[in-house]
């Protein structure tokens, strides 16, 4: 442990009280059973967390709108300035950040910095729209009439988010939810409590010093809160990310009660690559987009659809950059990959792979569990290859692990088709220099997913594009672009300055 500073990480992320059951940052209010976190690095048990009663719900909630009623007033470029200072002190603690990422998720270190920096990105592009949150303005119909379109906050935003981003996914929901005046509740996954306190921790101190009060950002942990969420007329929005199984109840119970939600659930991610590809490029791209964060990322690359005359070729190349991959410690910076989050991903790995070998999958690239010295939490595994086909019953299903799918195409058209044949549409690409097929792919008779990108792979999206997806995906999006609308109310205004009053469509009401 204190190899790699984990210890010193954690202390100075304000977690101290190891195995006693850390406090949620809201002490008083935590009296729930306790989440117990574990490292899938090591297997060691982190630290145990005060889950939230239904009684701590209540009194979060109330907190919640008791601050809302004050931060709303704050002008927008002010509330901006706030969260500038987020990102400063974000800026302070990349580096124990990132480690407790990689440490408590698995994620390779260089990805748990990484996802720091999408925090600290994403608080830049919120400070900018604080002052741009436009409206619009339009020509009445009527004389001396006025009309504008404004935005308002929405009251209350529950972020249920999950594992595998465990804190840069929070961000780019509460960054933008806070400048547009609303305050949050954040239940994270119970895989990743600790770096859920850990910015609580951070972004308390900032709070404070700016004497706002906490109820602003508010943590919650166990996973009875969803329920208490999904249900609470309080809560106007739900932003939820996780399975397309769980989001699709989370979409009903939430629609029952008219609440908005965002959903960023499952993708399953193909990558075209064409015979006008430039193969060292695929390589890069398609490697770290299946293996990288152990494949555990909702845009990681699950199937590769490759034209038949460089199939061979392609399936040859990454063989061999397979080969070479090095997996353990994500620490530990000479491992491409890390573990998976727990024994019971392993299992869901270990069953898809026999799912798509009786399905008629031949491996180019044999899986399996890792085992011995330094790989003794069992959630260690080989990145594999499969050569399957896009009908497979596992093909069109996410398993949230490294397992790549390749399949042969004859004409581009067959591919595009291929790629959109599955039920989830979130991240797509194509490699390939002919314009003619990059634009057809681009085109409405091209991808159908959320994102599609020209010679980058699949994974690893900037922040300042709207992120998210189509059909099983969910539809939500967030971060970037003019995502914060959904954060907002909107409201057309007419305003009459004149001294009659003329009805709209010509209507004739004469008293
Ligand atoms: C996710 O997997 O939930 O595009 C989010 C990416 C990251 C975000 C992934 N920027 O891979």
């Amino acid at each position: 442990l204190t190899d790699f500073g984990i210890q010193k990480a954690l202390t100075q992320l304000g977690i101290t009280e190891i195995n006693k059951g850390t406090s949620t940052g809201l002490e008083s209010f935590s009296n729930g059973e306790l989440i117990a976190s574990y490292s899938p690095v090591d297997g060691s048990l982190i630290a145990k967390v005060q889950g939230s009663t239904k009684e701590d719900y209540e009194t979060v909630v109330a907190k919640a709108q008791e601050a809302y009623k004050t931060w709303r007033l704050v002008p927008a470029p002010k509330r901006g300035e706030i969260v500038r200072q987020m990102g400063e002190e974000l800026r302070k603690h990349k580096d124990t950040l990132g480690q407790l990422v990689s440490f408590e998720m698995g994620k390779s270190l260089q990805e748990g910095l990484g996802e720091v920096q999408e925090m600290i990105d994403v608080c830049d592009f919120a400070v900018g729209v604080s002052r741009q949150l436009y409206g619009l303005t339009m020509h009445s119909e009527r004389p001396n009439h006025r009309m504008y379109e404004q935005y308002h906050p929405l009251g209350i935003v529950g972020i249920i988010s999950a594992f595998n981003f465990p804190v840069a996914v929070w961000s780019w929901n509460s960054m933008l939810a806070w400048i547009c005046g609303d305050v949050c509740i954040w239940k994270p996954s119970s895989k990743t409590p600790l770096c859920a306190i850990a910015c609580q921790n951070i972004m308390k101190t900032v709070l404070e010093r700016n004497n706002i009060p906490e109820g602003v950002c508010n943590l919650i942990t166990g996973e009875e809160c969803n329920e208490l969420i999904n249900n609470d007329k309080r809560i106007p929005l739900v932003s939820f990310t996780g399975s397309t199984r769980v989001g699709r109840h989370v979409g009903q119970t939430v629609a029952g009660r008219f609440g908005k939600t965002i959903l960023e659930l499952g993708g399953n991610n193909a990558i075209i690559v064409s015979e006008h590809a430039d193969i060292s490029m695929v390589l890069v791209g398609a490697v770290f987009g299946a293996v990288g964060t152990a494949g555990q990322r909702c845009t990681t690359t699950r199937r590769l659809i490759v034209h038949e005359s460089v199939y061979d070729k392609t399936v040859e190349v990454l063989k061999s950059a397979y080969s070479q991959l090095k997996i353990g410690n994500p620490l530990d910076s000479n491992n491409h990959v890390g573990p998976l989050i727990d024994k019971n991903a392993v299992e869901q790995y270990l069953n898809s792979i026999e799912k798509a070998k009786a399905e008629g999958g031949k491996i180019l690239v044999e899986g399996g569990v890792v085992e011995g010295e330094g790989y003794e939490s069992g959630c260690y595994v080989k990145p594999c290859i499969i050569e399957a086909e896009n009908h497979f019953e596992i093909v069109q299903h996410e398993t949230f692990a490294p397992i790549l799918y390749v399949m042969k195409y004859t004409n581009i058209e067959q591919a595009i088709e291929m790629q959109n044949d599955v039920p989830q549409g979130l991240s797509s690409s194509i490699f390939t220099n002919n314009m003619r097929e990059m634009e057809l792919f681009l085109s409405q008779q091209g991808s159908d997913c959320g994102i599609a990108n020209v010679n980058i792979g699949t994974s690893g999206a900037e922040i300042g594009g709207a992120f998210g997806g189509e059909k099983e995906t969910g539809g939500g999006r967030e971060s970037g672009s003019d995502a914060w609308k959904a954060y907002m109310r909107r409201q057309t205004n007419t305003i009459n300055y004149g001294t009659q009053l003329p009805l709209a469509q010509g209507i004739k009401f004469d008293l």
